[in-house]
C-alpha cells in the first residue's frame, strides 16, 4: 500500500510515498515532478528501512543506576520519574532551573510549540532551540529588513545567486529546481569558498574566503549603487536609510575589500552587474553564512540586495511566505515576566518572532557552568545530540556532567544519551503524525503521517510531551488523547483538519499566492518599508545600518593568533549519506567510514609532505582531533575541509572539539562553528 507523508529523516521535508505492507515500511520515494532519469536520489531515504529496522534503535525506557549501567524500565516508571524531578527542582530551585533543549530532528513546528507549551505552563522561560547556529539567526536578519524570511523562487528565476548553501547534498528537491532552471537558460552564481558541483557549473563561482561574506554583499551593495544598476523606483517608494546606506557602502568598494576577501574585483564587478540586470533574480541563501560571528550583518547585507534590486516578492525572485493562519497555542502569556530566560542576554533575537522563542542554546553552557544568570539543575534533550553538535564539546561535556539530572529522548544511544538519568525512546518519523514547519511557514499546508505504527515500545515526540505534561498537572492544557486532536486544534483558525488533509495529499492552499503583497498592506516592518536602516535596531544600541561604523575585527575565531594557527578550517561538509551526527551505524550508509576526511589543497599537501589516506592532526587552542586527509583542489590554498557528524561514532572525529564558544554574535549569540584558524601537522603515513 502506498501512503503519502513527509520525511523528516532531516531538516528538509520532503513530501514522500511509502510502500507500506502488513505494517512494514518496504521502501520511501521521493515525490518529484521531473521523469525519473532527472531525479535526484537521496540515499537516506533509501536507506530509511535500514535506519529504522536498525538493530541498534531504543527499544524501552532505561534508568541509570547508582553503578552508571542502564536498565529497562517502564513508560510509567520513566515518566513518573521525569515528572517527579520536574516537581522538585521547581519546589527547591524554582521552575526556571529546569531547561528543555531541542536539537533538528523532530520539526520545528507543532513538536516545537508543544514542548513550549508545556514549559511555559510549567513556568520555566528556559525551552532553548538550536537555532542561533542553524536558520533562526538568519531568519532574524531577514524579518528586520523585510518583515519575513523570504523564498527563492528558483524555477522562474532568470538568475539563481547561491549564496553558502549547498543543496546537491542537502536539499535535492531545491537542488532539480536550479539545474531545470540552469538548463532553461538562468544565469548562475555561487558565493562558496569550496568547489562544490553547483560552484564548478556555475557562471560565476566566487571563491570567497571564509566568514568573509559581509565585504563581498556590501561590494556588491557598493557596485550597484554607484553604477545605478538598483531598482529606483521600488528603492524611493518602499525602503528606508538608502543614503546611508550609500554612505556605509562608501569603504567597501570591489577593489577596496577584494584582498581581504580573496577575490578578483572584476568578478566581483561582474557579479553584482549579472545579478543586478537579469531580473527576475533570486537568492538562494543558506547555512554557509550560519554559525559565523558576522550571521547579522552579513545576511542583512544580503536581503538588501534583493530589495535594492527589486526582486523582492515577484515571480522569480524572492517571495515573501503566505503563512498558514494557525493558532499560536504556546502559551506565552502563562510565563511571569519577572523571570528571565537564560538566554536574557539577547532580548531581541528572543522575540522577533510570535513562535521561534529561544535559541541561543551557548547559554545553556554558561548557565549550567557559571551558573549565570542562576543555575540550571535538569534538562531535557529531545532530537539533538548536543554533546557532539554543539562549539566546544568539550566544555559541553563538562557542564553535562555536572547536571543534577538529564533526560534524554531519541532513537539511538548517542554520546548525548549516554550520559543521561533516563532514556526515553522516540519513534522516527515514519511513525508520528506532526504538523510540520515547512508547510506552516507558507501554503500549501500538507501532513506528515503515520505510515507504520511506532516500533517496539518508542512512542512518538508528541505523546511523550503530552504525557508529561499531565503528570506534572498539565491536564487542562493537554487534554488530547490523539496526534489529529491537537492539530486540529491548532489548524482551527485556518478551516483545515487533519481529515481534509489526509484527503489532499498534495496539500491544502489557505490563499490564492499573491506577488507584491506589500503595495496592499506594506511590510511587516516598523515603517512597513524595506528597512536599510533599523529604527529599532539603532535605539536598541546596535548599528541601524549594516558596517556603518566599520567591519567586524577578526571573524574567524583565533584569528588574532594565526601564527600559530595558519589555516582556516572550514566545517560543515555535509554529505548526502548522513544528517550531522545521525545514521554514521547504519552499515548501508556509512560504508566503512568513507568521507570521514579533511580535505586540504595540493599545494599545501605537498608542503607538509601529505599524501591522500595519511592520518593528520587538526589542533585548535580548544582542542585537537585525528581524520585521514584527502588531497584535491576543492579548498582554496590555506584551507582545510573537516567532514561533518563523525563525533558521534568516533570522538577522534569531533569536530566541536575544535570550535570556540567564547566570542559569539552579540545579537544572534552565535560562535564560530563554521570557520576557525588551526594548525595541523602528519601523524602517520596511509598504509
Ligand atoms: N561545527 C559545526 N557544528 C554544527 C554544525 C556544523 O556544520 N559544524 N551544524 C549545526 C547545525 S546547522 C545544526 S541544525 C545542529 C544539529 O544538531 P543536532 O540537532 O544535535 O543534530 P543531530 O546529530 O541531527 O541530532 C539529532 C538527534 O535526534 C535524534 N532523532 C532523530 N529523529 C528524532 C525524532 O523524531 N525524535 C527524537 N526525539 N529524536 C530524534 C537522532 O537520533 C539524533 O541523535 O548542529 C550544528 N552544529
Ligand atoms: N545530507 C544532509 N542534509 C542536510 C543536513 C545534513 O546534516 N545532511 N542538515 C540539514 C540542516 S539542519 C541544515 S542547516 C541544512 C544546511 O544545508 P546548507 O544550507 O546547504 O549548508 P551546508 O551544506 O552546511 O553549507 C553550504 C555551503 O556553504 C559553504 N560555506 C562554508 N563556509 C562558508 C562561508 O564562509 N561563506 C559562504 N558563502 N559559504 C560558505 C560550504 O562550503 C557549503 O558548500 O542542511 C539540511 N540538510
Ligand atoms: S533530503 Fe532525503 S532525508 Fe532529507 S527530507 Fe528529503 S528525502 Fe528525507
Ligand atoms: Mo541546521
Amino acid at each position: 500500500m502506498k501512503k503519502h507523508t513527509i520525511c523528516r529523516l532531516c531538516s528538509s521535508c520532503c513530501p514522500i510515498t511509502a510502500d507500506v505492507e502488513n505494517g512494514r515500511l518496504i521502501s520511501a520515494h521521493r515525490i518529484s515532478a521531473l521523469p525519473k532519469e532527472q531525479q535526484l536520489i537521496c540515499p537516506k531515504l533509501k536507506a530509511a528501512t535500514d535506519i529504522v529496522y536498525s538493530p541498534q534503535r531504543l527499544s524501552r525506557p532505561l534508568l541509570k543506576d547508582k553503578n552508571g549501567r542502564f536498565r529497562e524500565i517502564s513508560w510509567d516508571e520513566a515518566l513518573d520519574k521525569i515528572a517527579e524531578r520536574f516537581l522538585f527542582f521547581k519546589n527547591n530551585h524554582g521552575a526556571e532551573s529546569v531547561c528543555w533543549l531541542r536539537g533538528m530532528a523532530a520539526d520545528w513546528g507543532a513538536p516545537w510549540d508543544y514542548v513550549n507549551r508545556l514549559m511555559n505552563a510549567f513556568g520555566s522561560p528556559n525551552t532553548i532551540g538550536n537555532g542561533s547556529v542553524c536558520h533562526v539567526g538568519r531568519e532574524f536578519a531577514h524579518t528586520v529588513t523585510y518583515g519575513a524570511m523570504t523564498m527563492p523562487l528558483i524555477s522562474s528565476a532568470r538568475c539563481v545567486l547561491i549564496w553558502g548553501k549547498n543543496d546537491m547534498n542537502t536539499n535535492p528537491a531545491a537542488a532539480e529546481n536550479i539545474l531545470q532552471s540552469i538548463e532553461k537558460g538562468a544565469v548562475l552564481i555561487v558565493v562558496d569558498p569550496v568547489k562544490t558541483f553547483l560552484a564548478e557549473n556555475a557562471d560565476i563561482w566566487l571563491q570567497i574566503k571564509p566568514a568573509h561574506d559581509g565585504l563581498l554583499a556590501m561590494a556588491m551593495i557598493h557596485e550597484i549603487i554607484s553604477k545605478k544598476y538598483y531598482n529606483a523606483a521600488f528603492v524611493e517608494k518602499w525602503t528606508t536609510g538608502f543614503d546611508m546606506l550609500r554612505q556605509a557602502a562608501e569603504s567597501f568598494s570591489a577593489e577596496q575589500v577584494a584582498g581581504d576577501i580573496g577575490l578578483d574585483p572584476i568578478m566581483i564587478k561582474e557579479a553584482a552587474r549579472l545579478y543586478a540586470s537579469s531580473a527576475p533574480a533570486c537568492i538562494v541563501d543558506g547555512n554557509g553564512l550560519d554559525m559565523q560571528l558576522d550571521t547579522f550583518d552579513a545576511t542583512r547585507c544580503v536581503c538588501i540586495l534583493r530589495a535594492l534590486t527589486g526582486n523582492l516578492d515577484i515571480k522569480g525572485g524572492d517571495f515573501i511566505p503566505q503563512p498558514v493562519r494557525v493558532r499560536n497555542i504556546q502559551l506565552q502569556g502563562q510565563l511571569s515576566e519577572e523571570i528571565q530566560p537564560i538566554t536574557g542576554d539577547y532580548q531581541l533575537f528572543n522575540k522577533f518572532h510570535d513562535n521561534w522563542g529561544k535559541h541561543v542554546q551557548s547559554c545553556l553552557i554558561d548557565a549550567i557552568l557559571d551558573e549565570k544568570p542562576y543555575p540550571l539543575k535538569m534538562v531535557v534533550s529531545q532530537a539533538g545530540n548536543p554533546v557532539v553538535t554543539m562549539m566546544d564539546s568539550n566544555r559541553v561535556e563538562k557542564a553535562f556532567e555536572k547536571l543534577d539530572f538529564l533526560v534524554v529522548i531519541d532513537l539511538f544511544m548517542t554520546r548525548t544519551a549516554r550520559m543521561a538519568d533516563v532514556i526515553l525512546p522516540a519513534s522516527s518519523c515514519f511513525e508520528k503524525t506532526q504538523l510540520n514547519r515547512a508547510f506552516m511557514r507558507n501554503s500549501p499546508v500538507r501532513i506528515q503521517n503515520a505510515v507504520i505504527e511506532p516500533l517496539m515500545e518508542s512512542r512518538p515526540d508528541w505523546m511523550i510531551v503530552f504525557e508529561l505534561g499531565r503528570r506534572i498537572g498539565l491536564d487542562a492544557e493537554f487534554p488530547w488523547q490523539t496526534a489529529e486532536e491537537a492539530i486540529n486544534y491548532q489548524l482551527e483558525p485556518a478551516g483545515i483538519t487533519v481529515e481534509m488533509l489526509r484527503k489532499h495529499p498534495e496539500g491544502i492552499r489557505a490563499d490564492e499566492i499573491v506577488f507584491e503583497k506589500y503595495k496592499k498592506n506594506g511590510f511587516n516592518t516598523p515603517s512597513g518599508k524595506v528597512e536599510f536602516y533599523s529604527g529599532h535596531l539603532s535605539s536598541n544600541g546596535l548599528s541601524g545600518i549594516p558596517y556603518l561604523h566599520g567591519y567586524l575585527q577578526h571573524p574567524i575565531s583565533f584569528d588574532d593568533r594565526k601564527d600559530q594557527y595558519p589555516f582556516v578550517g572550514i566545517s560543515g561538509a555535509r554529505d548526502n549519506r548522513f544528517t550531522h551526527t545521525q545514521f554514521h551505524q547504519i552499515p548501508s550508509l556509512a560504508k566503512k567510514n568513507s568521507g570521514c576526511v579533511v580535505e586540504i589543497h595540493k599545494s599545501d599537501a605537498d608542503a607538509y609532505g601529505i599524501v591522500n589516506g595519511d592520518t593528520i592532526s587538526i589542533e585548535t587552542p580548544r582542542g585537537r582531533i585525528k581524520m585521514r586527509a584527502e588531497v584535491n583542489e576543492n579548498v582554496p590554498p590555506g584551507a582545510i575541509r573537516i567532514a561533518w557528524g563523525w563525533g558521534d561514532i568516533d570522538p577522534d572525529c569531533g569536530l566541536n572539539r575544535l570550535t570556540d564558544d567564547v566570542r559569539r554574535n552579540p545579537v544572534i549569540g552565535t560562535p564560530s562553528g563554521r570557520s576557525f584558524m588551526c594548525r595541523i601537522s602528519k601523524i602517520s603515513d596511509s598504509s
